[in-house]
């Protein structure tokens, strides 16, 4: 499964997929971070689209189009704010897994996720990059998405160094993360 992932470094408003996963907060009216930047490269029809759409509780997602992007279509989850109690992580893997689902329930084949919850939500990035890992590999196990390619693209060298360490690690080992 590992062999339908792959990491990058960069802007995720850049990249020529299927859908791009946005880290939004619950209103779904544009925010900071990727949020923002994802608003600003999709432009103002974006947010037309999200007022529609009524807000979004944390773990789920919604889809739109991807208007000026080159991505056809913008995933919006809502990762949770870091608190450090048990819930959290279920939570984060909710984010990963509702937006493979929604994406196949389209019948798209290629997605990218920045790491939610890792900027302005506090999600130590270790943690989130195994909880994100973890989820879509095992999502991809299932064999019944159409989904078969994942991008996880990371702002900044050093977290694209945890991801690249993470997934070489669990690249030898035949079952789970
Ligand atoms: N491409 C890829 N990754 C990015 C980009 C980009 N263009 N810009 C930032 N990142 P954050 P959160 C990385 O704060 O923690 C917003 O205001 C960033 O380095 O965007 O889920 C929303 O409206 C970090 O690793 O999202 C919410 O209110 C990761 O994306 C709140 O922030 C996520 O950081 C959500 O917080």
């Amino acid at each position: 499964m590992t062999d339908m992932m792959e990491i990058m470094q960069g802007d995720i408003t850049k990249l020529d997929v299927d859908a791009i996963v946005n880290a939004a907060n619950r209103s779904l009216l544009g925010g900071g971070g990727v949020d923002g930047a994802i608003h600003r490269a999709a432009g103002p029809e974006l947010l037309e689209e999200c007022r529609k759409l009524g807000g979004c509780n944390t773990g789920e997602a919604k889809i739109t189009k991807g208007y000026n992007l080159k991505a056809g279509h913008v995933i919006h989850t809502v990762g949770p704010v870091y608190s450090g109690k048990a819930e959290d992580s279920g939570l984060l893997s909710q984010c990963y897994f509702n937006s493979l689902q929604l994406a196949s329930q389209n019948s798209l084949k290629s997605i990218a996720f920045p790491a939610i919850s890792c900027g302005v939500y506090g999600y130590p990035i270790k943690e989130a990059c195994k909880i994100a890992i973890c989820t879509v590999r095992k999502y991809l196990e299932d064999g019944k998405s159409s989904v078969t390619r994942v991008i996880f693209i990371l702002f900044s060298s050093k977290d694209y160094n945890i991801y690249e360490k993470y997934l070489e690690e669990i690249s030898g080992r035949l079952r789970g993360c």
